[in-house]
């Protein structure tokens, strides 16, 4: 019974997701849903991000917390739009719907736009069962959180297109096998991208940014190529 209703709820997510994806299609913006556990460094690598891409790539951050507009305070200095999601108003969900992403983009104007950036909420496991109309899905890994994470929470590494390992520059102070992070992600997903970056000095972001910008300018050709 329990197992039905879960499937009925992701079968209602799936429909809503598709119509988000045709909605952006339309709208010609890349979207990217960034996930993690709590405290792995979402805001502070956006926050850097964003500094990078501006103002060559126009972009937007929806965030999705349970409670507090912290991380939307964080993101508003960077001057990008950013709507914050507080999911304890509908239950304190533990990730983020479609529906919602829905209606947080109607906060938004998507025609002045070309990436559109979903920070969603801090959790290793309920946002990768949670299509969003996404293009792309990158997860948060930090040296702090152990190497076999990855094999312990598959499902969110195997959904995702990329993994970026931050904060490495803690590694002088922990016991950190690199080699073994790294063979643990590929292990769940071969082949997936992977960036070693430190949110805090910068370093390692040349790989990523180009990662993200060539996701956007993919999708706007293809784009433009299916108009023709
Ligand atoms: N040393 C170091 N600290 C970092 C780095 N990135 C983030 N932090 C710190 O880690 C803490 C959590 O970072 P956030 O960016 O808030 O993490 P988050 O994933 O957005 O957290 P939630 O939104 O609560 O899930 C903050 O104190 C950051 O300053 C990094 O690369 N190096
Ligand atoms: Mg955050």
């Amino acid at each position: 019974m329990e197992i039905k209703v879960v499937r009925k709820v992701l079968d209602v997510n799936n429909t809503m997701a598709q119509q988000n994806r045709r909605m952006f299609a339309e709208k010609k913006v890349f979207v990217l849903n960034m996930m993690s556990s709590p405290g792995s460094g979402k805001t502070a690598t956006l926050e850097k991000t964003i500094s990078y891409i501006m103002p060559e790539i126009k972009s937007a951050i929806i965030v999705g917390d349970i409670c507090t507009t912290n991380d939307a305070d964080r993101l508003a200095v960077t001057g990008v739009p950013v709507v914050q999601i507080n999911t304890d108003e509908f239950g304190g969900d533990c990730h983020l719907a479609a529906h919602v992403i829905e209606k947080a983009a109607g906060n938004l104007d998507l025609d002045a736009i070309d990436l559109l950036i979903v920070e969603n909420v801090g959790n290793l496991v309920c946002p990768a069962e949670f299509d969003i109309g996404e293009d792309a899905r990158a997860v948060v890994l930090s040296v702090t959180e152990g190497e076999d994470k990855p094999v312990k929470y598959p499902l969110m590494f195997r959904v995702c297109d990329a993994a970026l390992i931050n904060k490495i520059d803690l590694l002088p102070y922990l016991d950190y096998d690199r080699k073994e992070v790294v063979k643990n992600i590929l292990q769940i997903h071969p082949g997936m991208p992977i960036f070693e970056i430190s949110a805090k000095t910068k370093e390692g972001f040349g790989p990523w940014i180009n990662w993200l910008k060539s996701g956007v300018s993919r999708k706007i050709a293809d784009l433009k190529r299916s108009n023709v």
